[in-house]
């Protein structure tokens, strides 16, 4: 009985599954992937979910689609137990797998990269200088981790330190996330935005809301018995509901706001505020 070729009639199955399946992927998964399109961030991070999940569908089918075949055509024949014939290398195969497989890598470290600094870290914490920096105005707003809770100040408001994050609607945000303690992570997922808040760093993202809505901000680095809890609602309002609410925010809590530390970019972390 003569094998028909395997390599052959396995790779048409595959490149017309994936050829199905690879459009089906991006065009039906696509829209639902997360963070959502709450940010300029998040819906790049929508694109690029996108765009890797399309580069995984043929890899996924890969596998799984060899594993069905050989389960049906290399089965081992009823009867006598026998030993598969040894392959001793095959440079050919072996040649296309490792210029495959790097080419795979090497693009999306280099998609990576791009998208990083195309959309000026894409809601990740850059650091103290960002390498790339949105054009035009921006609202600074401070993001202060502490054990268990995060409070958010805002330098141009006269300093004024608040409990629950609140942004306005299409205007670009330079967080400016940091740590009274010991390390935390901001996370407000629905706004794409991720940075870890360290003591004595300034951990600058930035953000463009382009929705009106609320998000969830959860701490995304284990930090004490009460990690779990360092979660609150942030809410993102219109630029005239942004004025009227800093307003009275600055009313309401300037008896705070003077006891507070003047506005700096990081604080010393409180055993040696303490210890003087
Ligand atoms: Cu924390």
């Amino acid at each position: 009985m003569s094998e028909p070729n395997h390599a052959r009639r396995f790779g048409a199955i595959w490149v017309v599954a994936s050829l199905i399946a690879t459009p089906l992927v991006i065009v039906l998964l696509g829209p639902i992937l997360p963070p959502g399109k709450a940010s300029e961030q998040a819906s790049g991070q929508v694109t690029d979910n996108t765009v890797l999940l399309g580069m995984a569908t043929p890899v996924l089918l890969l596998v799984v689609l060899y594993m069905i075949y050989a389960v049906i055509y290399f089965r081992q024949p009823k009867g006598a137990v026998l030993e598969g014939p040894a392959i001793r290398g095959n440079a050919r195969l072996q040649t296309t797998w490792i210029v495959i497989t790097s080419v795979m890598v090497l693009t999306l470290a280099v998609y990576g990269s791009v998208r990083l600094l195309a959309d000026n870290g894409a809601g990740s914490g850059s650091g103290p200088t960002p390498l790339t920096t949105p054009s035009g105005p921006k609202l600074p707003v401070q993001v202060i981790a502490q054990q268990w809770a995060f409070t958010y100040r805002y330098p141009t408001y006269g300093g004024v330190e608040v409990p629950h994050l609140v942004l306005p609607n299409n205007r670009m945000i330079e967080l400016h996330v940091t740590s009274l303690d010991v390390i935390h992570s901001f996370w407000a997922r629905q706004l794409g935005v991720k940075a870890d808040a360290n003591p004595q760093v300034d951990n600058i993202a930035f953000v463009k809301p382009t929705k009106v809505q609320t998000f969830e901000v959860r701490c995304a680095e284990l930090c004490g018995i009460w990690h779990g809890e360092m979660f609150d609602t942030g809410r993102v309002v219109t630029p005239a509901a942004f004025n009227a609410w800093i307003r009275q925010a600055q009313v309401a809590y300037a008896p705070a706001t003077k006891e507070l530390p003047p506005y700096s970019k990081t604080y010393q972390p409180e055993p040696a505020r303490r210890g003087g």
